[in-house]
């Protein structure tokens, strides 16, 4: 059965990756596809947001490396409000290098990434010992890995046969890659027409906003409605529409994760 077809707890029980049967547990819990992504450059801002937000999340997406008063503590709290929540944290490290570095990236720094995050993510842009390197370090760590297929910026390079490649990619280390950031479901891409999908990667989708289409920089935005119902895709992504106005945090991350929950059950009731 199609994974559209399909409930985010159906879907969870035929996942082998404990990060992704994670995520979809959680998304079903909650009652949630609501992911924040916390790009603010203090700590304090960077906890009191999460905080905030927590109740109405599935997940965490970060950028560890954009705060300028990171210290391990922060990794703790991080933890703590993710136990007190109940959400999976995403670093959006966004690896783009050979095996090797991209393992000891993963693993060492000063952010130690994957003692703490539940997924990462990575350009496939090297080929598929991006993968081998990140996997040698998550797997024995329960963790798991989502490719960037498609990007929600203008002119975005990733198209055709690059978005094609990195499927067929994913496909073959489906015990690591356990979806994708993307603007569309990507599991019939790069099949011959009438062959039969047996995959079901998570679609995880920024470049979302219910007031604004764009940024000044490029950024492109599409509502809980487009990427859920219409795209197929199972999170939607959403950073400056939920923060912006300090004021109206919770009040925000409340109409987003009602908006992108309704466009689910939309779904669901439209393909069962
Ligand atoms: O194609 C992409 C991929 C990602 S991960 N487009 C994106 O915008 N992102 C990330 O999603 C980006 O790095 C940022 O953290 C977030 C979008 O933030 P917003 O404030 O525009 O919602």
């Amino acid at each position: 059965m199609s994974p559209l077809q399909q409930t985010y707890t159906q879907r969870a029980s035929s996942h082998s990756n404990p990060a992704a049967k994670l995520l979809l547990e959680t998304i079903e819990r909650k009652k949630s596809n609501l992911a924040i992504s916390v790009d603010v450059t203090k700590s304090k801002d960077f906890l009191s947001i999460i905080d905030n937000v927590g109740p109405f999340v599935c997940l965490v997406k970060t950028h560890v490396d954009i705060i300028e008063d990171f210290d391990e503590s922060l990794i703790s709290k991080l933890q703590e409000l993710s136990s007190k929540h109940d959400f999976v944290i995403f670093e959006d490290r966004k690896f783009a290098d050979i095996g090797n570095t991209v393992a000891l990236q993963y693993s060492s720094g000063i952010h130690k990434i994957a003692s703490w995050s539940h997924i990462t993510n990575a350009h496939p842009v090297p080929g598929p010992s991006i993968i081998s390197g990140l996997s040698s370090v998550g797997l024995p760590l329960g963790r798991g890995l989502l490719l960037l297929t498609e990007m929600s910026t203008k002119g975005a390079l990733t198209t055709g046969t690059y978005t094609e490649e990195a499927v067929r990619m994913a496909r073959a280390q489906r015990d690591f890659v356990i979806g994708f950031i993307a603007q569309r479901r990507m599991d019939y891409v790069g099949l011959a027409p009438g062959q039969v999908s047996e995959d079901d990667f998570l679609i995880l989708t920024p470049g979302v906003g219910l007031d604004i289409k764009g940024d000044s920089m490029g950024q492109q935005y599409r509502t809980p409605r487009e990427v859920i119902l219409e795209s197929g895709c199972d999170v939607i992504i959403v950073g400056r529409g939920i923060y912006k106005n300090v004021d109206d945090i919770p009040n925000q991350a409340k109409r987003y994760r009602d908006a992108g929950w309704e466009a689910y059950l939309d779904r669901i009731s439209s393909t069962t």
